[in-house]
């Protein structure tokens, strides 16, 4: 890796402007930027500038590492009292058509098909359903807990809980309680969309607000259960929009330290109410993982959701901040396949995957959810 002092040197002989020297400078010595900086650069850092300072924070975290994990996951349902105008997966609860809904043995026969395969993860996010309640799902965990304790059950969205819990007229603290008493490990980070409230309006008026989101990861964090956050990028959003996204991320991790890992989600055009907007370029998706690992400095991991870019893309990121791919899952993810993502039935095998990772001149290490490595490809 070239030194921090090396690069600052090759920063003076380049014909980037005064200000972008500055924040660069910054980067390289792992000072916090501002988002006023942060905002600057998104707008005028070209892609190869902002991938070689986020290559150097990436480098500095995780080295040449590069993590997966091996997970499956379940979709109790595409039924969805919500109508967020890029989903292309749910139905309304009177659309019968294309709609799933799956029983508790249903759900714990797919656990079961995965006996004697070394899956260290389940993930568990559909749509929100009316009738399954926070008991339904507190009774599957403990099924699923039962059969598999060491299987990681990481589960449903903030908007998912925000639902279920204020049906069982709980507080956020005593639900999240309840199901982690259940056994529920983690929180995925999906729901977040955009945190500024005229493009929630406009794209997911009816869901849970920015504040409720935020509210419920942080307590889950207050209770000990860690989450991820996303962020759905390349739509009717700016950079400023993205900016104020990640600095509400930031100041939350300040407090807790709760969230393990960034992902941005890429907007997918295909089959949905906002089917009249383009998608951004691959371009745009290496500059905002960038800008994701050099703003959010206190957010460990940043992930690429391969099913979702394609994996040449998510082979890419890896010089762009991305230290994460996430893992080696089969087709039981239908969200993506449906928005017209660019794996259309998503598989990748272990070894498929290490060579991917391999091929980017990374090291490639399976991890579990709590990012500790169980082993190293090649094997160690
Ligand atoms: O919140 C829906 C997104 C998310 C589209 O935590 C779309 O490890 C793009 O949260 N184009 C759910 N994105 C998925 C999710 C997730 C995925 C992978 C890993 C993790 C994790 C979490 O899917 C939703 C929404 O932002 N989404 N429709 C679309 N047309
Ligand atoms: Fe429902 Fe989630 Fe789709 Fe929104 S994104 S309509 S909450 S399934």
């Amino acid at each position: 890796m070239i030194k921090a002092a090396n690069i600052s040197e090759i920063l003076e002989n380049t014909g980037l402007s005064t200000e972008l020297r500055r924040i660069a400078n910054k980067v390289i010595n792992r000072e916090r930027i501002t988002p006023e900086e942060g905002l600057f650069l998104y707008e005028n850092g070209e892609v190869g500038f902002l991938g070689s300072l986020a290559n150097h924070v990436r480098q500095t975290l995780h080295g040449d590492i590069t993590y997966f994990n091996r997970n499956f996951h379940i979709e109790p349902t595409n039924i969805c009292v919500y109508d967020c105008k890029f989903c292309s997966y749910s139905r309304l609860l009177k659309q019968k058509d294309g709609a799933w809904e799956l029983s508790t043995e249903d759900m714990m026969k797919i656990v079961r098909s995965y006996d004697g395969q070394p899956v260290t993860e389940v993930h568990i996010v559909g749509g929100v359903h009316p009738k399954m309640g926070i008991e339904f799902f507190g009774e599957l965990i403990k099924q699923i807990k039962a059969h598999r304790p060491d299987l990681h059950v990481k589960g449903f969205t903030a908007v998912e809980l925000h639902y279920m819990i204020r049906k069982a007229k709980m507080s956020y603290r005593e639900g999240l309680q309840y199901l982690k008493d259940c056994g529920l490990d983690s929180i995925p980070g999906g729901g977040a969309e955009i945190f500024d409230a005229e493009i929630r309006k406009q794209i997911c008026e009816d869901k849970c607000t920015s504040e409720e989101w935020l509210e419920i990861h942080q307590t889950a964090h207050e209770l000990g259960i860690p989450s991820n956050v996303t962020m759905l990028y390349g739509h009717i959003e700016s950079f400023a929009h993205r900016i104020d996204h990640m600095t509400r991320v930031r100041d939350l991790q300040d407090k807790t330290k709760g969230f393990n890992t960034f992902i941005p989600l890429k907007f997918r055009n295909h089959d949905n109410q906002m089917n009249n907007v383009p998608e951004v370029s691959v371009i745009e998706d290496m500059r905002n993982y960038a800008m994701a690992r050099i703003f959010m400095d206190n957010v460990p991991h940043v992930k690429a959701y391969w099913p979702m870019i394609g994996r040449n893309s998510a082979q890419l990121s890896l010089n762009f901040g991305v230290d994460d791919i996430d893992g080696t899952i089969d087709d039981t993810t239908k969200i993506y396949s449906m928005a017209g993502a660019e794996e259309q039935n998503p598989s990748l095998t272990t070894e498929e995957l290490t060579q991917l990772i391999a091929g980017a001149g990374r090291i490639a290490a399976e991890r579990d959810t709590l990012y500790n490595i169980i082993r190293q490809y090649p094997m160690n």
